[in-house]
């Protein structure tokens, strides 16, 4: 007899152990010398993001219920340009697993992304519902990286988050890099952008930020190596006093940055869901 789930009549009651099984297949796919820096891991997040940050507080609509990328003309929106390579690398997982919602399985996957990139533990439960394209959202949800901190603010406070909480957010951005195909921007923020660490806020405070001179749209290059890049939103944060306090303690402190990444980038990921349970599920990482 199987340890878990049971098949009567074709329904099927997923168990953690399940949950875990995608999460260890997620976790084997992840990893690839032929893609970007040799990870899926920084798109995956993405995904995760560009899914659950559509919500609207006051309309209560958006979020990562409905997983409604899947449909034009969300897909279409620029935002969420190249997120298509994520989709279809998950599609192999929901076709061995098919009982996992597609919204369940995005944000299952961007959590064990952060957590094979070394990120902490993000608690996570199951229980979105794939939606039709009727729940699509309207384009313009997801920040805009050419504005400022008042665009930041409405962006992230229609979702719900304060300051501190964006600040913490904006720190995934120690991941994965612009694609000129894509955002039009280019180039990766930090050295290791396979690896979550605090190393992003470092950077914003102690390197030389300039404005690259180029043909693409207006971002920052660090002048000491001309090899990374910040978008005018990530300027933001320091330029901003309130967002700059944030940074200066995530900068010192990476237990304070995993710890605040873990509690607001769970919360993301359930925004706007009607979960039926409470019980969240902390998955073994390949590491432990
Ligand atoms: Zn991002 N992000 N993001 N972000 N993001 C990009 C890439 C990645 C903004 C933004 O415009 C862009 C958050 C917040 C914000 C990730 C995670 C999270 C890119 C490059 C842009 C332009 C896309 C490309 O060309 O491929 C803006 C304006 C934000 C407002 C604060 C939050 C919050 C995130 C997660 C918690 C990640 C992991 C990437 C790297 C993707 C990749 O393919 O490497």
């Amino acid at each position: 007899a199987r340890a878990s789930g049971l098949k009567t009549g074709g329904a099927f009651t997923p168990t953690r152990d399940d949950f875990q099984r995608v999460y260890n297949d997620v976790a084997e796919i992840l990893e690839n010398n032929d893609y970007d820096n040799g990870s899926y891991g920084p798109v995956v997040v993405r995904l995760g993001w560009h899914a659950s940050g559509t919500y609207d507080k006051e309309t209560k609509t958006g979020g990562s219920n409905g997983a409604t990328m899947r449909f034009a003309p969300e897909s279409e929106h620029g935002a969420n340009a190249g997120l298509k390579t994520a989709r279809d690398l998950l599609e192999g997982i929901k076709k061995k697993h098919p009982w996992i919602s597609y919204s369940d399985l995005w944000t299952l996957a961007a959590v064990a992304a952060i957590q094979e990139m070394g990120g902490p533990k993000i608690p996570w439960r199951p229980g979105r519902k794939d939606g039709d394209v009727s729940a699509c959202t309207p384009d313009g949800r997801l920040p805009d990286a050419s504005k400022d901190q008042k665009h930041l603010r409405a962006i992230f406070y229609r979702m719900g988050f304060n300051d501190q909480e964006i600040v913490a957010l904006s720190g995934a951005h120690a991941l994965g890099r612009c694609h000129t195909d894509r955002s039009g921007f280019d180039g990766p923020w930090t050295f290791s952008p396979t690896m979550l660490t605090n190393d992003y806020y470092k950077l914003l405070l102690e390197e030389k930020w300039a404005w690259k001179k180029w043909n693409g749209p207006k971002q920052f290059e660090d002048v000491s190596t001309k090899s990374l890049m910040m978008l005018p939103t990530d300027m933001a944060l320091i330029k901003d006093k309130e967002f700059k306090k944030h940074v200066e303690r995530y900068a010192k402190d990476n237990d304070l940055f995993f710890r605040d990444f873990a509690d607001v980038f769970g919360r993301l990921l359930e925004l706007g869901v009607p979960f039926e349970k409470e019980e969240k599920f902390i998955f073994k990482s390949t590491t432990d």
